[in-house]
């Protein structure tokens, strides 16, 4: 059994949720990290979630860990069986995670009251608008980032369209973009791992983390 360490309103432990919900596996999940805190023998050296472990594999960094799940149960399909489709799956999710940290910094400032100034906020809101365009461009005439089907590289960017396009701020008209948003909204397991209330302050936050303990 597979048994996902990390809190359900952690969007990189949503990475690794919804790509289990996508391969229909069996998992086992457990609440750690924020306001659950970290036990002794956590896995990772950083006590950031999620880590996983699956039989004798233990790893941690979300990226990594929805790379070895598609890899070893999602071929053809998460893990693509076309090199040149699984090149540009790789190649967007590197994306993710230099491009779109910006993200991260807006959500934690509006919500989670991440101590930064109105300007740098400004900031890092055009910077996400800058890499998204370049998303669009990338989602133009295809129904998601690699083509036709969905593939580890929506899963590790697609975690965060819920709270981009959720939050009170002002978004750039970007139809590609939003009309992929909408096809991950029909998706039963995005609905379900991704489309968790997460509040409008740091309290309704911590209250939200609660309220999910112990739900898979
Ligand atoms: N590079 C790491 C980053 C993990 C990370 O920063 N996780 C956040 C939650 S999204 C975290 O653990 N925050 C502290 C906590 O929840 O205790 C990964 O992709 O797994």
């Amino acid at each position: 059994m597979i048994t996902v360490l990390g809190r359900r309103n952690s969007a990189n432990v949503q990475k690794v949720t919804w790509a289990l919900g996508e391969m229909g596996l069996d998992y086992v999940r457990q609440d750690i990290g924020g306001s659950f805190g970290y036990p002794e023998d956590y896995p990772s050296p950083n006590r950031v979630v999620p880590s996983i472990r699956d039989g004798e594999i233990v790893m941690w960094e979300s990226n990594a860990c929805v790379r070895y799940l598609a890899r070893r149960y999602g071929g053809g399909s998460l893990w693509p069986a076309d090199e040149a489709q699984l090149a540009t799956a790789d190649m967007w999710m590197e994306w993710q995670r230099s491009d779109v940290a910006a993200f991260f910094l807006v959500f934690q400032a509006l919500i989670r009251d991440l101590p930064v100034s109105p300007e740098k906020v400004a900031q890092a809101e055009a910077t996400c608008t800058r890499s998204f365009r370049q998303l669009d461009k990338q989602l133009s005439g295809k129904d998601y980032i690699c083509g036709n089907d969905l593939t580890m590289a929506d899963i590790a960017i697609g975690v965060m369209m819920f709270r981009y396009m959720t939050l009170p701020i002002e978004r750039a008209t970007l139809p590609a973009l939003e009309a992929w948003y909408r096809r991950l909204c029909d998706r039963p397991a995005y609905r379900k791992h991704v489309m968790i209330e997460y509040g409008r302050n740091v309290d309704e936050w911590n209250a939200h983390e609660q309220a999910n303990a112990g739900i898979q």
